[in-house]
């Protein structure tokens, strides 16, 4: 086991028990209620925090708006050089915060380091956007004047994270955010409140040592009520919020009854097509960390295989086979595969799908369970399973996040993209297949209606510098790379006239 205090101790949030903080100042809350961070892995408290109460909110918010007319003024490179400095500063901290990662949230130690390196490639990112807010100039119709558009930031950005990616998408959003000239208030999961302090810990510090005044990045601790507060706050002009459907249609509803502007990062029910022109050893290795990674719990984690007939059974057997030697247990062990689940209401969860998939008529070819023993005395370890489906099941249509995985049969590949495309979620998606005709007509027009869709890869692990997010039920938004900085600004377009007359556009004369 880690040693957690001196990890806490190394993060500088030894003794931390906030309820927010805006930078310097760390608020110790008399009389909000108590948050305790518990470990899936062990079932250890490693901290308690407080929920934020609503004076404390607005406190935050207005230091935030404070911030913001300080942070736009301060020229764009310039604010990518302190994210250059932020990056730096995760580099140094990468092995404390990835293994608090893996302790608080449960995934494994490679892939704590691996939300981290996120972190810090998205601040590479950012660096370089910091001199890239590109607009566009056009042509005007009129003589002597000129038309071009340019970026403004919006101000305060709320961003509410997952406990699954408790610390990465945060920073996808906060370090673009950061560049485009906003603010930001991070509202984590009440699940994994440490790592989020660790990580304001680790900005606040850049940001003073800069002399950039308290508020730029603003952490606020609570539970769905302060998500509530600032989906129908008008002074947050952009909500982006990653989590469940559910949680993301009432924070759509509460920001659009005011006109305002979110980014929904929602639930995904991701699904391989393995073709009979698939390489089945690279589909196996795919498929595999696709459904077990992370215990099952990303957004694109490989919920469905749609399988050509033709390899069907064999695929099946080397399935059964591959998760015969998965080894379940600390996720901080590198000999082992696969992790806890977060906590136990996800096992409830898990447990009430497998019922419900049985009830259906789904056939376990894997059986799943909950793991008990001396190493598993979180309760919160199981077993990933894997059960023969039809994708009509309301529970194949379903996400849950756990490690399950359904199979279903095809035999052309018109049908297999249907059974692909017909569930309400529309995230990540993949084909293995090494017919090009497949590959192209899986990409096309008719074929993913993903926001992500790739071949011969997996549907999890997408990299930073692509855009990410997806369709339908996942809610449209997109995080991290292209140019999905622009959702973080506004788009103001500016018409200059330099002529000594005043023409009017499309010709029209107005003579006084
Ligand atoms: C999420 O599950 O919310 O593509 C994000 C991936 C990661 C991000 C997942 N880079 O699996």
């Amino acid at each position: 086991q880690p040693d957690i205090s001196s990890i806490l101790a190394q993060l500088g949030i030894a003794g931390y028990n906030p309820s927010y903080s805006t930078g310097s100042k760390w608020s110790h809350a008399a009389n909000g209620e108590h948050i305790h961070s518990m470990s899936p892995v062990d079932g250890e408290k490693i901290s308690s925090v407080f929920a934020a109460s609503l004076e404390e909110y607005d406190h935050v918010i207005s230091t935030a708006q404070e911030a913001y007319k300080y942070w736009n003024k301060v020229p764009a490179p310039k604010r990518g050089e302190i994210v250059r400095q932020f990056g730096d500063a995760l580099r140094k901290q990468k092995h404390a915060l990835g293994t608090l990662v893996s302790y608080e949230m449960g995934k494994s130690l490679q892939e704590g380091l691996g939300e981290v390196q996120e972190m810090i490639d998205i601040c590479d990112f950012a660096v370089g956007l910091s001199r890239q807010l590109y607009g566009l100039t056009m042509h005007s119709e009129r003589p002597n004047h000129r038309m071009y558009e340019q970026w403004h930031p919006l101000g305060v950005v709320g961003i509410i994270s997952a406990f699954n990616f408790p610390v990465a998408v945060w920073s996808w959003n906060a370090a673009l955010a950061w560049v485009c000239g906003n603010v930001c208030v991070w509202k984590p999961s009440e699940k994994t409140p440490i790592t989020a302090i660790a990580c304001q810990r680790i900005a606040e510090d850049v940001f003073a040592a800069n002399d950039i005044p308290e508020g730029v990045s603003n952490l606020i601790i609570g539970d769905a009520e302060i998500g509530k507060l600032l989906s129908a706050d008008t002074r947050v002009p952009l909500v982006s919020a990653t989590g469940s459907t559910r949680m993301g249609k009432a924070v759509a509803m509460q920001v659009a009854n005011r006109l305002g502007k979110s980014i929904l990062e929602l639930g995904g029910n991701n699904a391989i097509i393995i073709s009979k022109d698939a390489d089945l050893e690279m589909s196996l290795i795919g498929a595999v960390f696709g459904a077990v990674g992370t215990a099952g719990q990303r957004c694109t984690s490989t919920r469905r295989l749609i399988i050509h007939e033709s390899v069907y059974e064999t695929f099946k057997a080397k399935l059964v086979k591959a998760y015969g030697q998965l080894r379940i247990g600390n996720p901080l062990d590198q000999n082992n595969h696969v992790g806890p689940l977060i906590d136990k209401d996800a096992v409830n969860a898990y447990l009430a799908s497998i019922e419900k998939c049985k009830a259906e008529g789904g056939r376990f070819v894997v059986e799943g369970g909950v793991l008990a023993g001396d190493e598993y005395n979180s309760g919160c370890y199981v077993k990933p399973c894997i059960a023969e489906v039809e994708n009509h099941y309301e529970i194949v249509q379903h996400e849950t996040f756990a490690p399950i995985l359904y199979l279903i049969k095809y035999n052309d590949l018109e049908e297999a993209i249907a059974l692909q495309n017909g569930v309400p979620q529309g995230l990540s998606s993949a084909i293995m297949t090494l017919n090009l005709r497949e590959a192209e007509q899986f990409l096309s027009a008719q074929g993913s209606d993903c926001g992500i869709a790739n071949v011969n890869i997996g549907t999890s692990g997408a990299e930073i510098g692509g855009a990410f997010g997806g369709e339908k039920e996942t809610g449209g938004g997109r995080e991290s790379g292209s140019d999905a900085w622009k959702a973080y600004m506004r788009r103001q377009t500016n018409t200059i006239n330099y002529s000594n007359t005043l023409p009017l556009a499309q010709g029209i004369k107005f003579d006084l």
